[in-house]
Formats: C-alpha cells, sequence, structure tokens
C-alpha cells in the first residue's frame, strides 16, 4: 500500500543536525517563499525578528527533508517546526501556487534595496537601511555617493568591483585558486595542507566566495603561513583586498562567557584569517555540469552570457582531491599568474571574495565541519550540543561544560561521534 507522505515523515527528528538534507529536494516551491520571509526579518534586524527568522529557517529544513513534494496541507499537519504562519504560506502556494505574502515582500521597495545594498561586498542591514532613509535606492546611487561609502575601503572595493563579485564563482574558479595555493604552499612546505571548505565542499556549482582552511600536521607550524603566502600572492599581483587578523584564540575562549546561547547567533570564530578579494583568470570559468544548477535566473544568466562552454568539468566533490583533506595531492606546476590590470572589460581576470582560514591541527577537523557549514547547520550542532549533552561546540572544539575538558577529533567522523550523532557527509548537510 502506498503511504502517506504523514506516515513517511511523522519519525523526523527534531534537530537538522540529525537528518540529511540534501542539496536539492522536492519543496522548492515551499521552501523559496520561506527562505524570502527570513531574509526580510533577518534585514529587520532586532531580537524578535532574529526569533522569526529562525521559525522560518527551521520550517523551510523540515520541508526540506521531506521525501516527497507537499501537495495537500493535510500532509504536514504532524511536522514539527511548522506553525500556524508557515501553514498558512503552506496553504496559499498550494492553493495559488504561490505565496501573497512572499510574493508582495518580494516586490517591496525597502526589501529589493536592502537586497541590492546587503550583496555589496562590506555591507550589512544597518548600513543598507541606513543608505535607503537617506533616499539611496541603486548600486549606482552609491556609486554617485561620493561621500557615503569611500569612508570605509571595504565598501569602496566591493563597489568597485560590484559586477565581478555578484557574478558566481564557479567550482572550476575554486579548483583552480586551490591549485595556484596548492602550489605556493608546496614551494613553502609540502607538509601544508589545504581544503576547499563552505558551500563547494556540501556540492554546490557556485557561491559567493571561496572558503579555504590550511593547516600543517606539526602543531604550531601553520603560525606565520598566511603572511607568508599572502606575501606571494601580493608579489604576483594577485590581491586587490584584504583584511589579515590575527588568532584570538586562547584557553579562555573554550569555556566562553558567551556559554547561555550567545555564541548560537555568531558565526565568527577566533581563527588567523584573510578575508578579501582575489583576482583570478577569467579562463578559470568552465561550466559545470554534474548537479543541477542553481535555479536563480540571474545565475543562469551569467553563466551562460560569460562562460567559456569549451571545457566541461564532470568532477564531482567526492573525486576532488582538494575537497578530501587526508588525500594529499601530488605536486603541481604552478599556473601563470594574471596579466596586467588593463581597465574594465578587456581584463582578462575577475574579482573574488575568498576567505583563507588557518587552523593547528589539533583544531582541524572541528574547524571543517565549522567552516563546511551550512550556517543553519552550525546553529542546529551547537544547539544539539547544548541542549542534549551540554557541551559547548565551536570552529575551535567540543568542550564538555560538565566535566570540564576538550574532546578532541582525528577525523570529521570523530566529531560527530563525540556527539552522539550519526555521521553525515558534507552534501547532506544543506538546511
Ligand atoms: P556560499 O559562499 O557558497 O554562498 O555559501 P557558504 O560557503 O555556505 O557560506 P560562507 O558565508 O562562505 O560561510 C562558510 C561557512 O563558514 C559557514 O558555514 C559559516 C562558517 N564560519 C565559521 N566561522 C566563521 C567566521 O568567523 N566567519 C564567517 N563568515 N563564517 C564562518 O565556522
Ligand atoms: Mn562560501
Ligand atoms: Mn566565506
Amino acid at each position: 500500500a502506498k503511504t502517506t507522505v504523514n506516515e513517511r515523515t511523522e519519525n523526523i527528528p527534531i534537530y537538522e543536525c540529525q537528518r540529511e538534507t540534501p542539496l536539492q529536494h522536492h519543496n522548492e516551491h515551499i521552501t523559496h517563499a520561506l527562505e524570502i520571509l527570513a531574509k526580510e526579518a533577518d534585514f529587520r534586524n532586532d531580537d524578535i525578528n532574529y526569533s522569526r527568522a529562525l521559525a522560518f529557517r527551521r520550517a523551510a529544513c523540515v520541508f526540506k527533508c521531506l521525501p516527497s513534494r507537499v501537495e495537500g496541507v493535510q500532509e504536514i499537519q504532524s511536522l514539527h517546526n511548522i506553525g500556524s504562519h508557515v501553514k498558512r504560506i503552506v496553504e496559499d502556494i498550494l492553493d495559488n501556487g504561490y505565496s501573497s505574502e512572499a510574493e508582495k515582500t518580494e516586490n517591496n521597495d525597502w526589501f529589493k534595496t536592502m537586497m541590492t545594498f546587503t550583496g555589496v561586498f562590506g555591507v550589512g542591514p544597518a548600513i543598507a537601511d541606513k543608505w535607503y532613509r537617506l533616499g539611496l535606492r541603486t548600486i549606482e546611487d552609491l556609486k554617485i555617493e561620493q561621500t557615503l561609502p569611500n569612508k570605509d575601503e571595504r565598501i569602496s572595493t566591493g563597489l568597485t568591483f560590484h559586477d565581478d563579485l555578484t557574478l558566481p564563482v564557479l567550482r572550476s574558479e575554486a579548483e583552480a585558486l586551490a591549485d595556484l595555493i596548492r602550489c605556493e604552499l608546496d614551494t613553502i612546505d609540502p607538509q601544508y595542507q589545504l581544503v576547499v571548505t563552505g558551500g563547494f565542499r556540501r556540492g554546490k556549482d557556485c557561491g559567493h566566495d571561496v572558503d579555504i582552511l590550511l593547516t600543517h600536521p606539526v602543531e604550531g607550524k601553520e603560525k606565520g603561513i598566511l603572511e607568508d603566502l599572502l606575501h606571494r600572492l601580493d608579489r604576483q599581483g594577485r590581491l586587490i583586498y584584504g583584511k589579515r587578523e590575527q588568532s584570538t584564540w586562547n584557553d579562555g575562549v573554550l569555556q566562553g562567557e558567551n556559554i547561555k546561547g550567545q555564541y548560537l547567533k555568531s558565526t565568527l570564530d577566533h581563527f588567523e584569517k584573510w578575508i578579501g578579494i582575489m583576482k583570478l583568470d577569467k579562463k578559470c570559468r568552465q561550466c559545470c555540469l554534474n548537479y543541477g544548477l542553481n535555479s536563480n535566473e540571474k545565475q543562469q544568466e551569467l553563466l551562460h552570457s560569460s562562460l567559456d562552454m569549451k571545457k566541461v568539468s564532470h568532477l564531482r566533490p567526492d573525486t576532488m582531491s582538494h575537497m578530501d583533506p587526508k588525500n594529499n595531492s601530488t605536486k603541481r606546476k604552478c599556473p601563470s599568474s594574471s596579466s596586467e590590470d588593463r581597465g574594465t572589460n578587456d581584463r582578462t581576470w575577475y574579482a573574488r571574495r575568498v576567505d583563507l582560514i588557518v587552523t593547528p591541527t589539533s583544531q582541524f577537523y572541528y574547524a571543517l565541519v565549522g567552516w563546511t557549514g551550512s550556517k543553519h547547520f552550525n546553529r542546529s550542532l551547537r544547539l544539539y550540543a547544548q541542549k542534549e549533552l551540554h557541551m559547548k561546540l565551536t570552529s575551535h572544539a567540543l568542550y564538555d561544560t560538565t566535566k570540564k575538558h576538550l574532546i578532541p577529533a582525528n577525523s570529521e567522523q570523530e566529531v560527530f561521534k563525540n556527539l552522539h550523532l550519526r555521521y553525515l557527509e558534507p552534501v547532506e548537510r544543506n538546511c
């Protein structure tokens, strides 16, 4: 007999980290609307709306892990994390094909402007809202308004390279960048290891940046690598802008003043890192057809207008050596450095957002889980650790607050084991 969605889903575990959330799922028509409403709540930037955004995201996550498309509202009656507001939204979608509330939000002037402005590197909801209230609406408005963004070098760089930075970074570019850095590291000390984390490690085909984790098997030898590496990249003329942050980690951090849950709100950690913008040759963009491309229409358009389609990569994430920290890649030939800046249109490179993070080897696997994400998955892990195990999880460590000691991990599997959770592959952490 055919089982109903109810029968198949009533045992969905409470925490997102206890269940598989694939990249592609069956309820995009619902999650799209919920994510718009979550975004809008985020933009409002206060405690009440923080909770509202979380509620929309939690609900969206439930729909992402359902085994089939929801066709009737009775199917979701017994699901947890679906409140009356979300039920009304789903009902509207099932009746009319779309959510009038989400559509209204999408067409709202403030929301549209907030989307545009927070899309600029270095701009958060507070600044975006300030600009909105000054009557500014478009990127052009910001560029003309000399006084505002130029005060902040980060924002002015974000504006200068806005077109590039809103062009999605492709997997082939993440690979090329990793090759380039791998090559430099090899000449310094081949024992240095790097792994591409973030969305690419979760199987995404494109993203807003490249997140790279760096480490060395000898504790302490990771210190200084970033300075050395950045110096080399700078000499090649690859750095456009960047801010290097020193490590602020110490043993006191893990007992954590924020144990009450404040740290759940923030993804910030204490690693030495570089948050910046690099030049990457245009020829590094190769279309990747293995996974379904992001449904976002703009991305589709951009993909097809500006891509070199000659080479189509069929690499899946699990076949890529960079994505597996244990698979030490063989030495590669250094790709040639990018050519000189020759103005905007005929230049040979794109500006790309890059995060480089340095971790001591003892914290590597916690860092790997943290920097693989998703952000919501991390939040769920941390909440679960705190509520169910009385432990504090960060991107640095797992700390048992009762026994007052650290729990080490020598693999990602061990991180999950320490948390008494079934292991989830990175591609199953897309909540
Ligand atoms: P995208 O770039 O493909 O659009 O998405 P993403 O790769 O999932 O998001 P991200 O903003 O690049 O963040 C990657 C992960 O890094 C995310 O799960 C949060 C995590 N993370 C930490 N610590 C920190 C931190 O200090 N700052 C930031 N921005 N992210 C951090 O574990
Ligand atoms: Mn990323
Ligand atoms: Mn990032």
